[in-house]
């Protein structure tokens, strides 16, 4: 017990204090780099229906409708995805990792469209 104890007890809430602002620090700038696409499936709509991306970037679908089921999907010779049962409140991230033009659909409402443009 002496002088060295003290110091190691006093040491260890300052490292964590700092390590945690550090985490913060990385975490702005991994938003500030990477833009955040979302689209809003209401009303048996997609909003926005049209956007354009570039390849690797992603979209985040979300459900806001109250009470209704949604269920995207992307069928083309080149990419295709399937989100399942989308119950409101649900966000589905789509990475668009081919560049192109595609079609995102409902499965539950047929009129529902949402176009991509990947660049
Ligand atoms: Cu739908």
């Amino acid at each position: 017990m002496g002088l060295r104890s003290e110091f190691r007890r006093a040491r260890r809430p300052i490292a964590i204090a700092f390590l945690a602002g550090a985490l913060t620090g990385l975490g702005t700038a991994a938003v500030l780099a990477v833009p955040d696409y979302t689209v809003s499936q209401k009303g048996r709509e997609f909003h926005p229906g049209e956007m354009t991306i570039k390849r690797g970037e992603t979209i985040k679908v979300v459900n806001d409708d109250a009470d209704l089921l949604h269920h995207a999907y992307i069928d083309s010779p080149t990419f295709s995805f399937d989100s399942g049962d989308q119950t409101p409140g649900t966000v589905t991230p789509i990475v668009f990792s081919v560049a192109g033009t595609f079609n995102v659909l409902c499965a539950i409402h047929p009129k529902m469209l949402l176009v991509v443009h990947v660049q």
